[in-house]
């Protein structure tokens, strides 16, 4: 029998869901005879999701089916579903005025609602989506993959319906050996019921796949709503140019989900995927990578890829993505600017050397402050983003002035309208270096749930610990009352106001470090 697969991305905010569109790519590469259907979930109004669902497995009858699940955890400082989640949890944590501490209860209970609610919701059409397939197929075969569950999938392992295929990271090999009928328990993933998770298996290597150019036309074919995403003009499309991160940041699961060999597709195919969106009428691109140039010794690369974009006169167009900014040179700086990068975002968590190195994130602050002067120079005049993390491991009120330096900095070289400080606060995430500092240091027992929102956990997996938990707290809280709507400029203007601001070079030197911490050598 002919297999019949329906790719369904479960609700999230209207991003473009470039994972199932790479599977259902790669698929039809391999096994043309497959019939193939993409269905969005992000583009349907939510009371209709259980209707469209069942309507969809009516018209389609699959034999396999996909759900790709993108994101579960929502500690962002920004308005999200049902408020602003960081606000509440500080509202509530925080707060000394018992009015604004209820209205942070009220708020967090209205996030943790709306987060219980998706989560139960997702499952729920999960299940409905199998039993719905069985009406046609008995034998259907569900698998589940995508961000949300590479982070979570340990925990999912309890709440899926026993033989679901449960996928960590990239899943282009298991389909494929699925597919084919072939042994597919050396991939990362485990069967609900059947087999357990291996220990550490998000630290195997991903298998490594050649890529090639997405073909949109057939994309088009088996994506009914694929309309949707060309309608705005303000959408970013995604288009994956590489794919790993060498680094090791304490705090970042990227490195494990995409394994740290940075594998590279090649440039030729890269441009030939984005002329065919261009020649649908997309002219804003997002690269999304876990980082563009993961390290210097890919900059010829990016600069392969960039010129080859320049070559083929797409002249219009805009790109952002996630910029180590301390792997750039004046040409690649040039490059950036005339193909078009109109928005970088730049996760340097503080400006204090001193705290970076012992986040293991390996920047050199002096180095990236040189970079965004070449990236000024070469004529960059948009938004820069830049991700501080206060309070993950070592904060001191000397390192916090030391990142106001620095970010001053950044402001006098493009201009403080904008530099825009974007301030998280790290949401503690499974088999990270952040996790096992937790561990040894008993602020977590193994076994934690890393996805309750149950006030007690949520408040150490929001990481913001004492003894400057509380200090931060305050700093935010008034900031979200004197300026809700430029919060991170608001947080920096405090901390300048409570703390002064330390000379730049200061920031910019760490001292040798004498007693290794538990985290760098962890
Ligand atoms: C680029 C990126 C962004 C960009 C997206 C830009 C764009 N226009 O596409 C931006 C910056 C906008 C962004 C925003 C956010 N992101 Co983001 N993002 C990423 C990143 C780095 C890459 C995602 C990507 O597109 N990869 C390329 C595609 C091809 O891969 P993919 O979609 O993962 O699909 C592959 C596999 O997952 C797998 N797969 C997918 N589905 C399925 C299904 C089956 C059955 C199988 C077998 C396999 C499979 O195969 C696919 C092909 O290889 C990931 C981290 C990472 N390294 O994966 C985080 C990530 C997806 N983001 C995440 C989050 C949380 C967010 C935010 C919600 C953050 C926030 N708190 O504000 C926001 C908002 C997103 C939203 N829905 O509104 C989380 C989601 C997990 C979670 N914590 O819940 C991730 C995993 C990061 C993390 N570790 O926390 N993000
Ligand atoms: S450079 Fe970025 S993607 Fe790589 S480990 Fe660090 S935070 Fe993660």
């Amino acid at each position: 029998m002919t297999q019949r697969i329906l790719y369904v991305r479960l609700p999230c905010n209207p991003i473009f869901p470039i994972g199932v569109v790479y599977l259902a790519d790669l698929v039809h590469k391999l096994f043309p005879a497959v019939e193939q259907k993409i269905f969005d979930l992000g583009t349907v109004p939510p009371l209709d999701f259980n209707r469209a669902l069942d309507r969809c497995i009516d018209q389609f009858k699959p034999t396999l089916v996909v759900f790709s699940w993108r994101d579960i955890q929502i500690y962002a400082p920004v308005g999200g579903r049902g408020g602003n989640p960081l606000q509440n949890a500080f509202e509530f944590y925080y707060a000394k005025n018992p009015l604004v501490r209820l209205r942070g209860a009220l708020g967090g209970f209205k996030v943790a609602t709306a987060y219980y609610g998706e989560l139960w919701r997702n499952l729920g059409l999960i299940r409905r989506g199998l039993k719905r397939a069985r009406r046609y197929h008995r034998e259907v075969r569900l698998v589940v993959g995508g961000g949300a569950v590479s982070v979570f999938y340990e925990q999912l392992k309890h709440q899926l319906p026993k033989g679901t295929i449960v996928s960590v990271g990239e899943g282009e090999t298991l389909l494929e050996r699925l597919l084919r009928g072939e042994d597919f328990s050396d991939q990362r993933c485990y069967v609900v019921g059947e087999t357990e998770p291996r220990e550490r298996m998000i630290h195997e290597n991903p298998t490594p796949i050649e890529k090639t150019a997405c073909n949109y036309d057939y994309i088009q074919n088996i994506w009914t709503e694929f309309d949707y995403y060309l309608q705005e003009n303000d959408f970013y499309i995604g288009v994956q140019t590489k794919r790993g991160c060498p680094h090791n940041c304490c705090y970042c699961v990227y490195t494990v989900v995409e394994g740290k060999q940075v594998r590279i597709n090649p440039a030729d195919e890269v441009v030939k995927e984005m002329r065919q969106l261009y020649d649908r009428g997309i002219r804003n691109f997002w690269f999304t990578d876990a980082q563009f140039i993961p390290a210097r010794r890919f900059i010829p690369d990016a600069v392969e890829l960039l010129q080859k974009i320049l070559d083929t006169g797409m002249q219009d167009i805009h790109w952002a993505a996630y910029i180590r900014a301390d792997n750039l040179t004046p040409e690649l700086c040039d490059l950036m600017v005339k193909t078009g990068m109109n928005y970088f975002e730049i996760g340097i968590t503080s400006g204090s050397q001193e705290l970076v190195r012992k986040m293991r994130m390996g920047y050199n602050l002096r180095t990236v402050l040189e970079n965004c002067r070449d990236l000024k120079e070469a004529g960059f005049n948009d938004l820069v983003s830049v991700n501080y993390s206060f309070n993950v491991i070592d904060e001191t009120y000397d390192t916090i002035r030391q990142t106001i330096a620095y970010h001053r900095e950044l402001e006098r070289i493009f201009g403080a309208d904008k530099v825009e400080p974007a301030i998280f606060f790290i949401g503690l995430q499974p088999h990270t270096h952040l996790e096992e500092y937790a561990f040894k240091n008993n602020i977590l027992k193994p076994g934690y749930n890393p996805m309750s929102l149950m006030p007690w956990t949520a408040k150490k997996l929001l990481w913001n610990p004492e003894p400057l938990g509380s200090f931060f707290g305050e700093v935010c809280l008034q900031a979200w009352q004197q300026n809700p709507n430029d919060f991170g400029r608001e947080v920096m203007k405090i901390l300048e106001e409570k703390l002064g601001c330390a000379p730049l070079e200061k920031a910019l030197t760490a001292p040798i470090e004498s007693n290794n911490k538990e985290l760098v050598t962890a």
